[in-house]
C-alpha cells in the first residue's frame, strides 16, 4: 500500500473512532478536510497515470443513465431486456468489463442506458474497475441502482459514491466561494451557524490551501458541505433504485427492505421475468423529466406528432441547438404559447424556461419568420 492510501486509512479509521460531540466537532471537521485534500491528491495521481482513458462512452441520445450495483445484481439482463443491446450476461461476478451502451425509447425521446462492470467496496481505491467506472458514473444523468434479494446493501453502495464525490438527489450547497490573491481569508454568513460556528470555517479552508479570498455562507451548511464547495470537483446526480430478482424476495422482505432503502422508494423488478419492468421505464422517465416542445412553423399548426425532447428548466436556447441551423442563427425572438408563457403567443428570448407540452414559433432575422421544415 502506497503511503498515501495508508494515510488515507489511517484519517477514515480516527473518524470512524471518535465520538462526535461539541467538543470533537472541530477536530472531526479537520479531518474530513484532510481527508478529502488527501483524495483529490489520489484523483490527481490517477489521472497523471492515464487511468481511465479509453473508458469513455460517447453519449447519445436525449438523456444517459447507468446501472449502478454489485457484480451480478443482473445489470446487463436488465439492459438486454430494456434496449437491443447484448451484453453478456453470467452466473460470476464481473461478466462485463467495459461500459456498454443499449437505447431506451420513451414517449419521443431516446435514453442512452449503459451497462457497466459491477461495483465493490473500495471501488474509488481502485478496485475491479472501480475507478472507471466511477468516472462514468459522474457524467450520467440519472444512476439507477440495482441491488438483487443477495446484495441488499444500498448503503455501502451509496458511500462509495460519495467517496468519490459524486451526490445523490442533492442539491449544490449555498455558499459562495471567491479565491483571491491577498488580504487574507474572510467568512461571514446570511443566516446563524450551527455546524461551522467559532472559526471553524477558515481552518477547514487552510486545510485546502485557501489562505486569501472570501466565504459566504447563505444557509446553516455542515462541515461536509463547506468542503464539497472547497474540493470543487463535486457532481450532483438523481438516482432511483431498483430491485432486480424480486420475484425471489419473501413478501415480508420486501416490506423490511422498503423502510431499509428510505428515503428512496424502491421498484421492484425481474430482469428474467419482466415483471415490473413498464413502472421502471416510466420512473426514469420522471426522474429525467423530460419536457415535450411542439415546434409550429408561422402560419401553420404545430408539429404534435414529433416533439422536441428537452429537460426541465431549459431554455429557447437549448430548444434552437435541436434544430436546423439557420433558425439558430437567425433568431431573433420566440413565440410561445402554453405553460411557460404569461399570455397565448408570448414573444420571448433565449433565455426563457420552457415548460412541458410547450408551443413555440422560432422567428428569424430581416422580419421574416421561416417554417421549419
Ligand atoms: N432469478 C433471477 N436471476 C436473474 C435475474 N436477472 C439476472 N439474473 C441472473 O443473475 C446472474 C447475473 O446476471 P448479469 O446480468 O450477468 O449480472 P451483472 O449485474 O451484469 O453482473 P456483472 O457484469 O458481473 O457485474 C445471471 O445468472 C442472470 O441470469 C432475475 O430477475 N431473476
Ligand atoms: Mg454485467
Amino acid at each position: 500500500m502506497s503511503s498515501l492510501e495508508e494515510k488515507l486509512t489511517e484519517i477514515e479509521d480516527e473518524i470512524r473512532r471518535t465520538a462526535y460531540n461539541k467538543a470533537t466537532q472541530g477536530h472531526i471537521g479537520r479531518l474530513k478536510a484532510k481527508l478529502a485534500v488527501l483524495r483529490l491528491e489520489r484523483e490527481a495521481r490517477a489521472k497523471g497515470k492515464g487511468g481511465g482513458v479509453g473508458y469513455g462512452v460517447r453519449k447519445s441520445g436525449h438523456a444517459t443513465v447507468g446501472l449502478v450495483g454489485y457484480p451480478s445484481v443482473g445489470k446487463s439482463t436488465l439492459l438486454n431486456r430494456l434496449t437491443a443491446a447484448e451484453s453478456a450476461t453470467g452466473a460470476y461476478d464481473f461478466t462485463t468489463i467495459s461500459i456498454i451502451p443499449g437505447m431506451l425509447r420513451w414517449g419521443g425521446a431516446s435514453i442512452q442506458i449503459l451497462d457497466m462492470p459491477g461495483l465493490v467496496p473500495g471501488a474509488a481505491k481502485g478496485r475491479g474497475r472501480g475507478r472507471e467506472v466511477l468516472s462514468v458514473v459522474r457524467s450520467v444523468d440519472l444512476i439507477v441502482f440495482l441491488i438483487d434479494p443477495e446484495h441488499l446493501d444500498l448503503g455501502a453502495l451509496v458511500r462509495e459514491l460519495e467517496g468519490a464525490g459524486v451526490r445523490i438527489n442533492d442539491r449544490p450547497p449555498r455558499i459562495v466561494l471567491q479565491r483571491g490573491e491577498r488580504g487574507g481569508l474572510t467568512v461571514s454568513s446570511t443566516v446563524r451557524l450551527t455546524h461551522l460556528a467559532g472559526g471553524l470555517a477558515p481552518s477547514i479552508a487552510r486545510e485546502f490551501g485557501l489562505h486569501n479570498g472570501s466565504i459566504v455562507l447563505r444557509e446553516d451548511a455542515s462541515v461536509d458541505q463547506l468542503i464539497d464547495v472547497l474540493a470543487g470537483n463535486r457532481v450532483y446526480v438523481s438516482a432511483i433504485l431498483a430491485v432486480n430478482k424480486s420475484e425471489l424476495l419473501a413478501p415480508g422482505e420486501r416490506l423490511r427492505l422498503v423502510r431499509e432503502v428510505q428515503p428512496f422508494r424502491p421498484l421492484f423488478i425481474s430482469a428474467r421475468t419482466g415483471d415490473g419492468l413498464d413502472e421502471l421505464i416510466a420512473g426514469i422517465g420522471n426522474a429525467l423529466r423530460f419536457i415535450r416542445i411542439y415546434v409550429k412553423p408561422p402560419g401553420r399548426p404545430a408539429d404534435r406528432d414529433e416533439p422536441v425532447i428537452l429537460r426541465q428548466g431549459d431554455t429557447v436556447g437549448e430548444l434552437l441547438r435541436r434544430l436546423p441551423t439557420d433558425l439558430q442563427q437567425g433568431f431573433r425572438a420566440a413565440q410561445v404559447w402554453g405553460r411557460s408563457a404569461r399570455f397565448p403567443g408570448q414573444t420571448v428570448g433565449r433565455d426563457h424556461a420552457l415548460a412541458d407540452e410547450d408551443v413555440v414559433t422560432v422567428v428569424v432575422a430581416r422580419g421574416s419568420t421561416r417554417a421549419v421544415a
